[in-house]
């Protein structure tokens, strides 16, 4: 029975997650989580519950969510099967770096350690990918425990798993003050004045420089456009940068790598100094000139030096770095390589423009994304699968540097396209939503479009469908492998 002074344990927790602003909640319940439904529907008007068709659908919205949003994504599980179906969306928010918290059913603590039916002991299952990773032991701590989830989620930019026995959401708890989000602080850290006058001389020098960027950089194109433009610099961002610099920006080589573009791979290969902003691209060490001078400005200094050999290390903040650089250095000529770039991706452009038009059967790529970026919406957001779809999309989807793109950058997990259209859905309800799938990767979840339409969540999926798993069969030809993927 419910007093003044008593709440129930499970209203408690969710009442914590209001705290922090959450507003969906993803998942599939079970005999194991039905105390924290009964609290969720207690709450549902201040909180959202999404049921998903698949558990691994919930915990890709919720990374989705958070790297769309910035804020948390929560989902929930059920104990065993529910809770190890979280997996590979949990491993995506883990290396994308966002915030998520993953409630896992267990069964009551009554049973723990019993052998029980669907008991499985879920924290060494966790650990690897989690910041934070505890079984609630009390009813009086499932708030508190949640509270501190939530806070090591944003803290860590990782996963935090908090795993609640059945029973202690039923239980009635003293009222207490817990919640912790009004007073929680996030901050920049300034780059060292010392480091940027270091670096000064290596950028005023350079016969042939070039500013790579990261979603370090998130919202800082103009920030970045004052830089390349002081320095006569060309610049190349990762594949999770997507969007953050217009693609038509004069300075901008696209995208390097496998997925690249390629005036970006070859300026990168010529470059003699390689300015490495917010970014931890992990194939550095075979795209990048490995003679090249090399700066790289990061948050996290566990970063530094671990994709090429470095001159300097600058730590802080991305773009306060690219500021104060351009406030601190001469400005460079607009000499031939500055210009020699500008007209590399002319050339690139007119060659990827060549395709549009064409009448092949089946339709190609380019004349796809012709029809997707002249319908879409001046702040469309797009949410791309991975396969070759991932390649189509980075070098020909012309984003305007206010639309939003996202995919699983560093997991690069299939299935990523049709959850991360219901959390964008979910978010922004007045944008246009598009995702961008393999035929291969939208089967992987393809029963989640039954959410798309329970939910009434008006996306536009475009799945381009050859038959294969065509990245894969490409990667084959390519070391004349013989291939058993198509088909
Ligand atoms: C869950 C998962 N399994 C396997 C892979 C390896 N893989 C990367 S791309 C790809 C093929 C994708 O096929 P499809 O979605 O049809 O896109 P296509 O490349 O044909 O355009 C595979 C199997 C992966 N990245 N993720
Ligand atoms: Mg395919």
């Amino acid at each position: 029975m419910e007093n003044m002074s008593t709440i129930n344990a499970g209203i408690a927790m969710v009442k914590i997650m209001e705290s922090w602003g959450i507003e969906h909640i993803y998942g599939i319940p079970g005999g194991s989580f039905n105390s924290i439904m009964d609290a969720l529907y207690h709450e549902k008007s201040q909180i959202r519950y999404i049921q998903v068709r698949h558990e691994e659908v919930g915990a890709l919205a919720a990374a989705a969510q958070a790297k769309l949003t910035g804020k948390v994504g929560v989902v929930f599980g059920s104990a065993g099967p529910g809770a190890t179906h979280l997996i590979n969306g949990l491993y995506d928010a883990q290396m994308d770096h966002v915030p998520v918290v993953a409630l896992l059913g267990q069964v009551a603590s009554t049973s723990i350690n019993y052998n029980s039916f669907q008991e499985l002991n879920e924290n060494p299952i966790f650990a690897d990918v989690s910041i934070y990773n505890r079984t609630v032991m009390t009813p009086q701590r499932l708030p508190h425990v949640v509270d501190e989830a939530i806070k090591a989620a944003y803290e860590y930019k990782g996963v935090a798993i908090v795993t609640i026995p059945v029973n202690l959401g039923f239980e009635e708890i003293e009222k207490e003050k817990i919640s912790t989000a009004s007073t929680h602080k996030t901050g920049l850290i300034l780059p060292n004045e010392k480091d940027l006058l270091t670096a000064i001389p290596f950028i005023e020098k350079a016969k042939k420089p070039v500013l790579y960027v990261g979603q370090g950089t998130r919202n800082g194109f103009s920030q970045i456009k004052k830089f390349t433009e002081h320095f006569s610099m060309p610049v190349v961002a990762s594949v999770l940068a997507k969007g953050i610099i217009p693609d038509n920006y004069k300075n901008f080589m696209g995208f390097a790598g496998r997925v690249a573009t390629k005036p970006a791979n070859e300026v990168l290969a010529e470059a003699d100094l390689i300015l490495f902003v917010g970014s931890d691209f992990p194939f550095g060490r075979t795209f990048f000139n490995s003679e090249a001078e090399f700066i790289q400005v990061d948050i996290d200094a566990s970063k530094f030096g671990r994709r090429h050999t470095t001159s300097l290390s600058i730590l802080g903040d991305a773009n306060t770095t690219l500021q104060r650089l351009t406030e601190l250095g001469h400005s460079r000529p607009k000499d031939r390589w500055y210009l020699a770039n500008q007209e590399n991706k002319r050339h690139w452009i007119n060659w990827l423009q060549s395709f549009e038009s064409r009448e092949d059967k089946p339709i190609r790529p380019e004349a796809v994304y012709k029809e997707i970026n002249r319908i879409a919406e001046e702040d469309a957001i797009f949410v791309t699968d991975v396969g070759n779809t991932t390649i189509h999309s980075i070098r020909l989807l012309n984003m305007n540097g206010k639309q939003q793109h996202t995919t699983s950058g560093w997991f690069a997990t299939m299935g990523y396209g049709i959850p991360g259209g219901i959390a964008a859905q979910l978010n922004y309800p007045e944008k246009q939503v598009f995702t961008l799938s393999g035929d291969g990767g939208f089967a992987m979840v393809m029963q989640d479009i039954i959410t798309q339409v329970k939910y009434q969540l008006p996306i536009i999926n475009v799945v381009l469908s050859n038959s294969s798993f065509g990245f894969i069969e490409a990667e084959q030809e390519d070391t004349e492998q013989k291939s058993l993927v198509s088909g």
